[in-house]
């Protein structure tokens, strides 16, 4: 093409003297500035922004050859996409990290500082937003054509800070300096309705129709990221919506004098895409949040209606040209928002518009925790979508004569399959709504996935068997190894012979042949090592604690939920502390406990587990007597540029959820792969990683699902483990005692009280189970050949979780999309 070859001239060589030059030429005339004033923000911008002109290239080219070639095209609908800084990771799929960093220091400059200044945006909470975010890279890697919907919101995930051992939130102000990596799209505006009534009226062939009359519009703008690959051309597209308001709206009030009404008009359009919901797992149920579901489910399917209009033609292939992922249920509302863009806006049938939809959605399921099942009331419903509304009735009353058909008599059945919940409040369901209308459900492990046809979704898997599978989660090495841990992947590509493990992670296991390998061995522990030192010099800097990096990492990073039993890891800290301060420290190794991760603003249980830690670390780190054997630290904000720090860093990685409540888990994946071994329960992955890594490279405990599950039927008493194990009655008491309250024995009460008498997520089952384990940990970091063959093979053998497996499996067995390489342009 020729417009793209003057372009490759000026602005997209790939040559050390080509990068230094334009990054000259942006940062004089896109920031302004020239070497001698420039801000370290001026230098990160001016890199940005040469990055970003070489992937433009290889995008353009992409979307030219999927205009033209009609591609099956794959829709991922998310709520959230916890991105992480794109600059690292742009540049090693570009293939120029190296080249980009010698650049640099012909210029005289520091390219990790420039790396480091990026702000991340962290438009997701945690595992959830992260997952969607691999996905869009690993699409763009296995060259599967795909577009990302979301919001874009103007502040993120909070931003955490620890204030006197509590979490404190801090608003996440991420497009305060620019964003260069986003291309405002304002001609891509679509408009989007909210409350009002459902009218009929006659259309121009005399037929009588039904449509909506909103009583308030917004408009949805777009605004588009490139996601490369790597090693491939093909580039993909994240298109996030930003609310605006209409306007038209603005116009009526300003010409009826109404100035104050036509300010606030634009600041409540623009309220919906304002902030991220900090909450994750259990549901909110706020309306803003059911209005920003809408917003960016409608945006996204008026502009694949668009796509597909101005591409193939007639909609009656729609769901041959798209399909569409939901990432959970919240963005459950597209199924019945395309129902209503056919049947209203395209004049189609029912049976037409529903062959269609029902062709066209997958739904994941990503938690069985009944708390986190969305629901949302028919009243408010009936406020906000009201012809959203009509149709879910008719889907639904359509379907529950199926049911009944199908099981005659069987009305309990059709009580609990229906989309709405009778009996108090009625609500609409809409997970039983995303399972009606997809064509395919999966869960995201192997037990999980069981698990969601055994109970949560037993009677749609009696129905339609054949619609459900598993696709076992996985994270994508380019960020978690090749950008985390650059001496690690060094190290295997120099052991290995080619680097191609980075595009084809099962190749990992040529490691296995090295596992003897004593020279190996001992660079595979200076890497260990020298990650360990970065981190401990960092915490030193962010929290004044100082970690010996010859003492064992020891790592919990993720959101803080009572199901992950963080409070589980601190009673082991504390029986830590009591067995050294009683001297009996014989079977000890130095340890130092990590712990990382936010609690949702409103969930007091996990800021007080937040509270705790920090508490026991301000003692436990000021006690000269236990300093030679254990420290304690909480790393503030773990978001994705942390975790970045944290996952290299670990020798041991914790996921110690109760079996059966951790859907996956993808943190588990990550430590994993950078060389930690797993202390873990028999749960969503970490299953699947066992048997993957070998039972003997892995440190397993605790009950397993189906065992906590018949206790809790039977009867769970966790006072009668308080009262027989005098351990575990000591280290509880020692909390209440005051000691790690400044005498306050009331601080924690809520905490403890709530372990002694209900504990949900049966943490005293566990415990004389997971101490016993962990003596069996430190036993075998005293045996560093044997610790390092098993840190070996668990990365030789984490090939199946890269996100490359993922979606390739979703593409065979739920997408029906083949890979379409584009060619160098
Ligand atoms: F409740 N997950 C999450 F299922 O991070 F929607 N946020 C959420 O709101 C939900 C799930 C939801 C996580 C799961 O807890 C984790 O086990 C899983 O690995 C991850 O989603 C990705 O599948």
């Amino acid at each position: 093409m020729s417009s793209s070859s003057t372009h490759e001239r000026t602005r997209t060589g790939m040559s050390k003297t080509a990068l230094k030059q334009d990054f000259l030429d942006n940062l004089f005339y896109i920031q302004g500035r020239f070497r001698e004033v420039a801000t370290p923000h001026d230098l990160y911008m001016a890199a940005a922004f040469t990055t970003r002109d070489r992937l433009l290239k290889r995008w353009v080219n992409s979307a030219q050859v999927f205009k033209t070639s009609h591609a099956r095209t794959v829709c991922y609908l998310s709520a959230e996409y916890l991105l992480g800084p794109h600059l690292a990771c742009n540049l090693v799929n570009l293939g120029i990290t190296d080249t980009a960093r010698q650049a640099g220091a012909e210029l005289g400059l520091n390219f990790d500082a420039i790396v480091e200044e990026e702000e991340e945006p962290g438009l997701g909470n945690g595992g959830l937003g992260r997952l969607a975010a691999c996905f869009m890279e690993s699409l763009s890697t296995c060259q599967v054509p795909a577009i990302g919907y979301g919001i874009r919101y103007e502040f993120g995930i909070f931003d955490q800070a620890i204030e006197d051992g509590w979490q404190v939130e801090k608003t996440d102000n991420w497009l305060r300096n620019g964003n260069p990596w986003e291309i405002p799209r304002p001609k891509i505006c679509f408009p989007v309705g909210y409350g009002g009534h459902t009218e009929s009226y006659r259309d121009e062939h005399g037929q009588m129709r039904l449509r909506w009359q909103p009583a308030f519009m917004i408009n949805g703008m777009a605004y588009d990221t490139p996601i490369l690959g790597y090693g491939t051309e093909n580039v993909n597209l994240l298109r996030l919506w930003k609310a605006e308001a209409s306007e038209s709206f603005n116009f009526q009030a300003f010409n009826t004098g109404d100035y104050y009404g036509a300010v606030y008009s634009k600041i409540e359009a623009e309220t919906i895409s304002k902030v991220l919901y900090p909450n994750d797992e259990p549901e909110i149920g706020k309306e803003l949040r059911l209005k920003q579901q809408y917003f960016f489910v409608s945006c996204s399917m008026q502009d694949m209606i668009r796509l597909h209009l101005n591409t193939v033609g007639p909609l009656e292939s729609f769901a041959e040209k798209f399909v569409v992922q939901l990432n959970d249920t919240h963005p459950a509302l597209a199924v019945v928002e395309l129902m209503r863009l056919l049947l209203d806006d395209h004049g189609l049938n029912w049976e037409q518009a529903w062959d269609i939809t029902r062709h066209t959605f997958c739904y994941t399921n990503h938690t069985l925790l009944p708390e986190a099942l969305e629901t949302w009331s028919v009243a408010l419903f009936e406020r906000l979508l009201p012809r959203h509304l009509d149709l879910i009735y008719e889907i639904n009353r359509r379907f529950l004569d199926e049911v009944r058909m199908r099981f005659l008599g069987d009305e309990a059945r059709v009580w609990r399959m229906s989309l709405i919940a009778e009996g108090g409040e009625r609500r609409v369901r809409m997970a039983n709504l995303a399972v009606v209308g997809s064509q395919a459900v999966n869960g995201v492990a192997e037990l999980h996935s069981a698990l969601v046809k055994a109970t949560l979704f037993k009677d749609f898997a009696e129905l339609w068997p054949e619609r459900f599978h598993n696709v076992t989660n996985g994270v994508t090495p380019r960020r978690f190894m090749v950008v985390a841990n650059p001496r690690l992947s060094r190290l295997i590509t120099q052991t290995c012979g080619h680097d191609a493990w980075i595009r084809d992670l099962e190749r990992l296991r040529e490691l296995e042949t090295h596992q003897d390998d004593a020279g190996l061995h001992a660079d595979w522990r200076a890497v260990k090592l020298a990650a360990k030192q970065d981190l401990a010099t960092w915490m030193q800097q962010a929290t004044g604690i100082h970690l010996d990096p010859a003492s064992l990492f020891d790592v919990q990073a993720k959101r803080f939920h009572e199901y992950k039993r963080q409070h589980l890891n601190i009673l082991h800290i504390i029986r830590c502390y009591q067995r050294i301060k009683q001297g009996e420290s014989q079977n000890l190794v130095p340890r130092a406990f990590i712990f990382g991760g936010k609690a949702a603003p409103g969930y007091f249980m996990a800021k007080l587990m937040i509270k705790l830690i920090n508490a026991v670390a301000e003692v436990v780190n000021n006690d000269p007597q236990v300093n030679g054997w254990m420290r304690v630290a909480f790393l503030p904000n773990f978001n994705v540029k942390n975790g970045q720090r944290l996952y290299p860093a670990a020798d041991l990685s914790e996921q110690i959820s109760l079996a059966g409540k951790e859907a996956s888990g993808t943190g588990n994946m990550k430590f994993s792969m950078n060389g930690a071994l797993t202390i873990g329960t028999l749960d969503g992955a970490n299953v699947e990683i066992r048997e993957a890594v070998g039972a003997e490279n892995f440190f397993l405990f605790g009950l397993t699902a189906e065992a906590a599950l018949q206790q809790q039927l039977t009867g769970y008493r966790p006072w009668e483990y308080y009262q027989s194990d005098i351990e575990l009655k000591s280290d509880i008491d020692l909390i209440n005692s005051g000691l790690f309250s400044h005498g306050d024995t009331q601080l924690f009460r809520p905490l403890t009280d709530n372990l002694v008498n209900h504990d949900p997520f049966m943490v005293l089952a566990d415990y004389r189970a997971y101490l016993e384990c962990q003596q069996t940990v430190s036993a075998a970091y005293q045996d560093p050949e044997r610790w390092t063959r098993m840190s070996l093979l668990n990365v030789a053998r984490i090939g199946r979780f890269s996100s490359d497996r993922a979606i390739r499996e979703y593409a065979e067995h739920i997408w029906k999309v083949t890979p379409n390489p584009i060619e160098a342009a």
